[in-house]
């Protein structure tokens, strides 16, 4: 940990406070105070990164090249004072000054890069590199706009911009002299050069790519790794001077617009594929600038190296398949320009990416209408060609291999299938959670595996403890240190140590009162933005995560509206007092989605006012879920919903976050939940509903039909009939969409035939609630047994077996 000079540190921030703002430090206001502070940790963050770029340059250790569509970064100046050791020494310092270090954080910039586990698993995973000092740069795009902001009015989502760029972002530092020219569209000319055959692109349209470089500081301060962000901006700052004399501006202006367009928006959607032609250029913008960036820095680095060693140096890993182009933009680049063949391009190729699958769900299993890729990237489309015909003609023939040619060919049916080039193209491929991994193996991907078997593996996913527990927790965290010292910071392994005091009364006493703390602060954070007070001796039953039928908040709803039911024929039903939270963004064009927020809304305001119901139990949709809420959320909850329909989560990675934060998970036997389960113990958690092989059963059987569960079960008759009875009106609807989800044979991920389980075993777990001892006995073993979520764990897994370092 870095040495902390009190009275150094305050010269610097009065001295950067004079500097940019004339002032004193008592006469700032917290912004000026934010920022000064900000450049503070900016200034160590580029020392350290100089010191790891030295250090890199002479021992030649590998690089790892993360790309990804999304990096949900969050807020980073409070991130970077922790992992610096230096948080409270700081907030002393700023209180002598008379500044209050949380006004402060309170205005820090909340990235919303990603959408949701997918982007913050990126993020996750920079912050363990760098904390385990190995040499990864993210590779991701600038969005000018990030996920919206969600404003919820009269129970109906809206969604606002997220200009989190207006007021410029502290953190990047421009690199203008590293852009990179992009091309799109245009003719590819074929043609002989001394017996070689030779490609020439012309007639293409140019964007340029300017990286932005944010810092990513390790624990320990001592390792700083980048973010490489990546903006669009026209190559020629010239105006069509034609078009401008004659005073059409909009058109003089075109070229310039079309290029800032392109990194102007992240794709509002998660688990689900878009398919939209500007989605594709994002795709290919980000791994042609990635790929060139790469092999700059490769060329100045190693000097005379043969290209056969450059996995040796390299490695490539793509988040999902949005990233897939690295493969055939790597191979042009070793071909067309640095003249390798076929053959060779295509080994150094395959042993340098690596490929992670992130979901099961057909929706969001990206294909692209083979002439729209033809079109925009016409050399990019005979290299994928002959990677299809290559692969297609080394599987045998014959009406036994039909299939395999059909599931595996990239090219097919009028469409270029990306997970299909990724596994090809890769020497790994992995899932995220044990189960999804042999979903992915003998299911989604099985003609593959039959074909390739050593290159599929798993990595369970795992979240940053840093941010997830030190810094979203401050209060658990010391009292963790207090009892087993502070070895689990760097190796979470060592909260097992915590198990030895399952039985010490004092220290179980000690954690209820962190989590009763940590319940003040969200209470407060509500009181504030929603003005409802909730009772924070109540239990805190929490849903929190993107909006989406498999994810199943309609269960939850249903869950709290039988409760409703159940207390309105019955004032004296028995149950501990609850406060139901749920949060989370619909994307913008997922109707049902946005349906199923205006349905807990309504659900929160029968309850919220009812004289009765609302003595027991309180229904709060959070606004805007997002990193910064997220924060206090885990850790003031009790029970962790996890509740996707068995098989169709890839891993989730808020079901590890809650369980480090000592929150019971209440789950199905699906992603990561199985492990979780194994880790904290069976009987710490409560687990229900059908499993993987039931689900697939069912779903094969084709005879499931929602309408026979309601009808054979009266409360869920019941709650059926409530959607469009008229319960709702005063709420200003009746919700004919959920409706018919069910009545029309619709509900895939058979919520109704859960709901019974469900709802038994969150009565069960009710029970357990009022056995106090008892229940933080369950918390405590979720913390000691959290360790293996770690996204060091999962960092380390993918250096040794699939980066090879
Ligand atoms: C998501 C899965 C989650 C998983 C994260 C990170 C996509 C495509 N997938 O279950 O739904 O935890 O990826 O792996 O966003």
């Amino acid at each position: 940990m870095r040495e902390f000079n009190k009275e150094l540190f305050k010269e610097r921030i009065a001295g950067i406070l004079l500097l940019d703002a004339d002032k004193k430090p008592e006469e700032c206001n917290a912004q000026e105070a934010m920022d000064a502070l900000t450049k503070y940790v900016v200034g160590i963050a580029s020392a350290a990164k100089i010191q790891t770029t030295k250090r890199h340059i002479d021992d030649k250790s590998k690089k790892v090249y993360y790309f990804s569509m999304e990096f949900l970064i969050g807020p980073l100046l409070e991130n970077y004072l922790v992992n610096l050791g230096i948080l409270e020494d700081v907030r002393e310092a700023l209180s002598e000054m008379g500044i209050c270090l949380d006004d402060l954080l309170a205005l820090d910039i909340d990235p919303g890069l990603g959408n949701g586990g997918l982007g913050r698993l990126a993020s996750c995973f920079l912050d363990s590199m760098a904390s385990l000092g190995i040499g990864g740069v993210g590779m991701g795009l600038r969005y000018e706009f990030g996920l919206f902001r969600q404003k919820i009015e009269s129970g109906y989502q809206i969604e606002e911009p997220d200009a989190w760029l207006k007021n410029g972002y502290p953190w990047e530092s421009a690199a203008p002299n590293d852009a990179i020219e992009v091309k799109f569209g245009g003719v590819i000319d074929r043609y002989f050069e001394n017996g070689k055959l030779r490609f020439n692109h012309r007639d293409y349209e140019s964007i340029l790519a300017v990286p932005y470089l944010v810092p990513i500081l390790g624990y320990g301060g001592e390792e700083c790794n980048a973010l490489h962000l990546y903006r669009s901006m026209p190559v020629n700052t010239e105006l069509d001077l034609e078009a401008f004399n004659r005073g059409d501006y909009a058109a003089a202006m075109k070229k310039q617009s079309e290029a800032v367009a392109l990194t102007s928006i992240l794709y509002p959607n998660d688990n689900t594929d878009a398919g939209k032609i500007l989605r594709l250029k994002q795709e290919y913008f980000l791994v042609c600038a990635g790929v060139e960036s790469i092999l700059r820095t490769y060329k100045k680095r190693f000097v005379g190296e043969e290209w056969k060693n450059f996995p040796d140096h390299v490695a490539i890993q793509t988040n999902d398949t949005h990233p897939a182009l690295v493969i055939p933009v790597l191979m042009r680049r070793l071909m067309d320009d640095e003249g390798l063949e076929w053959d060779d391009a295509w080994d150094i190729t395959t042993r340098t990416v690596g490929f992670t699958n992130h979901t099961v769900l057909p929706e969001a299993l990206e294909k692209w209408p083979q002439g729209l890729v033809q079109k925009l990237l016409p050399r990019i489309y005979m290299i994928i060609e002959e990677i299809d015909n290559r692969w297609r003609s080394a599987i045998p023939q014959g009406p036994n291999y039909r299939d395999i040619q059909r599931w595996t060919a990239v090219l097919w049916g009028g469409e270029a299938k990306m997970a299909n080039l990724s596994i090809i193209g890769s020497h790994s491929v992995n899932g995220v959670s044990e189960i999804h991994s042999e979903i992915l193996k003998h299911d989604v991907f099985r003609e593959f595996y039959d074909l390739q078997p050593w290159k599929f593996g798993n990595k369970t996913n795992g979240v940053s403890p840093r941010r997830f527990l030190m810094q979203a927790n401050p209060k658990l965290s010391s009292l963790i240190t207090e009892y087993i010292g502070d070895g689990w910071k760097t190796d979470l392994d060592e909260l097992e140590k915590l198990k030895a005091f399952s039985e010490d009364d004092a220290f179980l006493d000690r954690l209820y009162d962190a989590k009763k703390a940590n319940k003040e602060r969200l209470a407060a954070y509500i009181a504030e933005k929603q003005e409802i007070s909730v009772d924070t001796d109540s239990v805190f039953d929490v849903h929190v995560k993107r909006i989406h039928a498999y994810k199943r908040q309609l269960l939850t709803a249903l869950k709290i509206l039988n409760l409703y039911n159940r207390i309105k024929t019955n004032p004296n039903y028995d149950m501990p007092n609850v406060t139901f939270i749920v949060g989370g963004k619909a994307a913008p064009g997922y109707d049902l989605a946005k349906e199923i927020i205006k349905f807990i809304c309504s659900i929160a305001d029968k309850v919220n006012s009812d004289p009765i119901v609302s003595k027991k139990m309180k229904v709060i949709f959070i606004e805007n879920f997002s990193l910064s809420n997220a924060q206090f959320i885990y850790p003031a909850s009790d029970i962790s919903e996890q509740i996707s329909t068995a098989g169709k989560e890839a891993s989730g990675t808020g079901n590890m976050k809650f369980m480090m934060n000592g929150a019971v998970t209440l789950g199905t036997m699906d992603g990561a939940n199985i492990e979780i389960f194994e880790r904290c113990g069976y009987e710490n958690a409560k687990i229900f509903g059908m499993n993987a092989d039931e689900v697939s059963a069912l779903a094969r059987g084709g005879e499931y039909n929602a309408l026979n569960e309601a009808n054979s079960d009266p409360e869920l008759k019941l709650m059926l009939s409530q959607l469009v009875d008229g319960t709702f009106e005063d709420s200003g609807q009746n919700f004919w969409m959920i409706y018919d989800y069910f009545a029309n044979g619709n509900d895939q991920y058979f919520v109704l035939r859960d709901f019974p389980s469900y709802f038994k075993a969150w009565e069960e777990l009710m029970q357990s609630y009022k056995d106090k001892k008892h229940w933080q006995q369950m918390a405590l073993a979720n913390i000691a047994g959290s360790g293996f979520f770690s996204s060091d764990r999962t960092i380390k897994e993918y250096a040794k077996e699939v980066w090879g370092l």
